[in-house]
């Protein structure tokens, strides 16, 4: 793969707050290297014309999950993370403290490189592990949110005073060639937690996995937080939690649809449906018009019909049986190694080694 152009947006040079030492600074300037992949434009005018698309799509309107995240989706997101229906968050969360002395055993890495850092709060419990074993040396974090990254990466520097951070504001599914490249005998462990690969749809899932493997020698290793298939009820509970963080979550998506397209979309007007669908093997959250309505979009003023109960679906989690995702992981050259569940057996992490390693 070639490497595409990049824009180095340099070190970052205060840790904020006014509070920083001068010894702090120059820590944070050896350390930590913010490279920008996504132009902001760029991404917005990409996002807007996948909006559209998907607003015109028949015969189920769609909108891309991506489009959850705006600022106050993340921070949604984040409490739903916190809620005691939303067991995927929680139950990864169990796994990784207790097993993250084993997956650093077993990898030997010194670098992450996490797809989705957000916070990276939970690869913390990864982080020390390796760290304990003296073999940390650098943490390579993917997000689109620059704002998000920063922060994560002045986090990790004041935490792990002899990390190295490189924070790559890029997308996952298009920007994998940036990644910095592996410094010799140091062992990469690539990482993407939070159930995240079932907010992709299996063709978008293999071309991941293929595009990881190319980067993969034969001392790396993958790691994938999978949720797993289970009574659909419990899935069910967890996409529709008793105080409505998930409605609102979910109905924001229509206030950044909003400002991407210059609609009038009243979120209000709308309910949050969230179901399972056993054949499939993934929940939908779903957008179900109150009444009879219209939107306006754009200058063009583009006239969107809504009947009272149309619908508009805004994201399908996929949940999985172990031994078929162990033969997804095949079909693009990964190897299942070793899988590792809660104590109810709900959520696992997989670890996944090139083929032929
Ligand atoms: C980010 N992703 C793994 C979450 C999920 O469960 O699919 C997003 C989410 N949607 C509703 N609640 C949480």
């Amino acid at each position: 793969m070639s490497k595409a152009p990049s824009e180095t947006h340099g070190v970052l040079t205060s840790a904020g707050a006014g509070s920083t030492t001068d010894a702090a600074q120059l820590r944070e300037e050896s350390q930590v290297v913010i490279e920008r992949r996504l132009d902001p434009g760029a991404l917005r005018e990409r996002l807007a014309e996948e909006a559209l698309a998907g607003l015109l799509r028949e015969p189920l309107r769609e909108l891309p999950a991506k489009l959850l995240y705006d600022e106050r989706g993340a921070r949604l997101y984040e409490r739903i993370t916190t809620l005691p229906e939303y067991y995927p968050a929680r139950c990864e969360r169990a796994i990784l403290n207790r097993r993250a002395p084993a997956i650093a055993a077993q990898t030997d890495a010194s670098e992450i490189v996490e797809l989705g850092a957000g916070s990276a709060e939970k690869t913390r419990a990864l982080l020390y592990a390796l760290a304990g074993r003296s073999r940390l040396r650098r943490y390579v974090g993917l997000d689109v949110s620059a704002e998000m990254l920063e922060q994560t990466a002045r986090a990790l520097v004041t935490a792990f005073p002899d990390l190295r951070v490189h924070a790559l504001i890029a997308d996952y599914e298009r920007d994998l060639a940036a990644i910095p490249p592996p410094e010799p005998s140091a062992p990469r462990l690539f990482t993407f937690l939070g159930g995240t690969i079932g907010n992709l749809e299996l063709a978008a899932r293999a071309r991941l996995f293929g595009e990881l493997r190319a980067l993969m020698r034969p001392c790396d290793r993958l790691l994938v937080g999978i949720d797993l298939v289970k009574d659909p009820s419990v899935i069910e509970r967890a996409y529709n939690d008793a105080t409505g963080v998930t409605a609102e979550f979910n109905r924001n998506v229509l206030l950044h649809v909003n400002r991407l397209l210059g609609c009038n979309f009243d979120p209000q007007a709308f309910d949050h449906r969230a179901f399972y669908d056993p054949q499939r093997s993934w929940i939908e959250m779903r957008l179900r018009a109150r009444r009879d309505l219209q939107v306006t979009l754009g200058r063009e003023r583009r006239q969107l019909k809504f009947a009272a109960g149309d619908e508009i679906r805004t994201e399908t989690s996929a949940k999985f049986r172990l031994e078929a995702f162990a033969d997804e992981l095949g079909g693009t050259g990964l190897a299942l190694e070793a899988s590792w569940r809660d104590q109810q057996g709900l959520f696992a992490l997989v670890l996944a080694r090139p083929h032929d390693a």
